[in-house]
């Protein structure tokens, strides 16, 4: 009943900051340090009228389902594949994420991505501390600039990483469900063409069921033994021991990982591979950009919290 007092559920860890910030203003409650999160839910889940959650964790159908009174879900990050917003809209539940605040860091680090897979930059490095240069000249690697570069995906994220290549004078051609209008860049029907028409595919789609296995085995043999894939999307949309085969067979002559199938775990295979960039999903990991996503988390928690709708609501949720 509105008598109840309204409770800001906290489901998973964020920045400092914006956990301080939130507790200092809200009755908020962290679900992830309470000894008993399935006691809570039976005698407080009623109380909950908002949840603040990561990108990573969401709000799963369980929770959604202990918690009655829930209107809002608030993400810090910008992909909410782990929330079934369909079923939360239906429950009238709205849902908001942070869009933009994050583009240019994700794009940044996507063409950074790029040049170390393609120039072979970290593998160089460990070539230096391993003693290598005293015994030969490192292997000759790829150019970058004036190659055919692949978006598959141009939403906003793809676009930063397509308006940086134009930089390096490359030919920037994409694939997504449905032509972007004003763009400069060759729109392909399939992922598979895509990747048969470019030397490098950067993966910038929403994750989710719709785009699961999208990487298929396929696409990467299209891609072909002098091809680069690099993957600040998701995971799942990489079929991952097809990635596996791939460059242990030279099917593809590398790949460049900010994100994988089962986080923080990374397959042997590609532990051992000296043809892969590993990073630990830190496209949007800069202060400044962290810092601008807590503050978008905020002012959708204080928007809800004042007038009932929130600042960034994600597109299957307006209204
Ligand atoms: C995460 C991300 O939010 O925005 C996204 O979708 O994947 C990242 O920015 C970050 O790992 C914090 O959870």
């Amino acid at each position: 009943t509105s008598s109840t007092p309204a409770t800001l559920l906290q489901v998973s860890p964020l920045l400092t900051g914006l956990e301080r910030t939130l507790a200092g203003r809200y009755r908020t409650v962290r679900l992830h340090e309470l000894p008993d999160p399935a006691a809570y839910l039976r005698d407080h889940g009623g109380e909950v009228v908002a949840a603040v959650t990561s990108a990573r964790t969401g709000v799963d159908n369980a929770l959604m389902d202990a918690l009655p009174r829930l209107r809002a879900i608030v993400h810090f990050g910008v992909g909410y594949e782990t929330t079934d917003v369909v079923r939360a809209r239906a429950r009238g539940i709205d849902v908001s994420n942070t869009p933009d605040v994050l583009t240019d860091c994700v794009a940044d680090l996507a063409v950074g991505a790029l040049i170390d897979s393609m120039r072979r930059l970290s593998a160089a490095d460990r070539y230096v501390r391993g003693g290598g240069w005293t015994a030969a000249p490192f292997p000759l690697a790829s150019r970058v600039s004036g190659k055919r570069v692949g978006i598959l995906g141009l939403g906003r994220i793809g676009r930063a990483v397509a308006r940086r290549l134009e930089g390096f004078g490359t030919e920037v051609s994409y694939c997504s469900r449905v032509p972007v209008a004003d763009v400069p860049y060759r729109h392909l029907p399939t992922a598979e063409a895509l990747a048969a028409a470019c030397d490098a595919l950067v993966v910038t789609v929403a994750g989710g069921a719709g785009t699961e296995g999208l990487v298929s085995a396929a696409v990467l043999e299209a891609l072909g033994p002098e091809g680069h894939l690099v993957n600040v999307a998701r995971g799942s949309v990489v079929d991952e021991s097809a990635l596996v085969a791939a460059l242990e067979a030279g099917r593809i002559a590398g790949a460049a990982l900010d994100v994988f199938a089962d986080e923080p775990n990374v397959p042997q295979a590609l532990l051992d591979s000296d043809r892969v960039v590993l990073l630990p999903h830190i496209a949007s990991a800069t202060r400044e950009t962290r810092e601008a996503m807590g503050e978008l988390v905020l002012r959708n928690v204080e928007r809800f919290m004042t007038e009932g709708v929130l600042l960034t609501p994600v597109p299957e949720a307006a209204h």
